[in-house]
């Protein structure tokens, strides 16, 4: 994957909501272009891999629970500067510190569902684009 690319999902509380298309709204309004996008389902497997890296951490059970929950939307994202734009588009990790009109501020409730992911670094946006996506669903 190009270094222009990030990957997100939004999370299954922004689903359950009904933000689907809120959400996408102001992520085409920031300039980014659709590479990739479906409407899918994380096993708890699936959240253990992707999420790996807080295997450690105490709200990990949460997280893999809350992310599997129901129904996502994966994306991949294009824009110059995708990964650290993105970041600054869906704001701090807890809401209550993400600035205003961030994706965050808007929709998520709390640190522990916080409506979006993005991720963090070129190289992470890469693997966790594979994860989600073949090549013939990227376009
Ligand atoms: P993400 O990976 O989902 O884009 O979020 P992030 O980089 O802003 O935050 P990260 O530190 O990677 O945490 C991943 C996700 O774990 C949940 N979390 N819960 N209860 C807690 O204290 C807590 N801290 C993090 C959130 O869903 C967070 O987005
Ligand atoms: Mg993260």
């Amino acid at each position: 994957m190009a270094t222009n690319r990030t990957f997100t999902m939004l999370k299954p509380d922004a689903v359950e909501k009904g933000h689907i298309g809120a959400i996408l709204e102001k992520i085409n309004a920031s300039g980014f272009r659709i590479v990739a996008m479906k409407l899918t389902q994380m096993t708890q497997a699936d959240a253990e891999a992707f999420y790996a890296i807080h295997k450690e951490r105490p709200f990990f059970g949460e997280l893999v629970e809350y992310m599997t929950r129901g129904p996502i939307v994966a994306a991949i994202l294009e824009k110059d500067n995708a990964v650290e734009d993105f970041r600054t588009l869906i704001g701090a990790t807890n809401p209550a510190e993400a600035a205003e009109g961030t994706i965050r501020k808007l929709y998520a409730a709390s640190i522990g569902e916080n409506a979006v992911h993005g991720s963090d670094s070129d190289e992470n946006a890469a693997i966790e684009g594979a994860f989600h996506f073949s090549g013939r669903e990227m376009f």
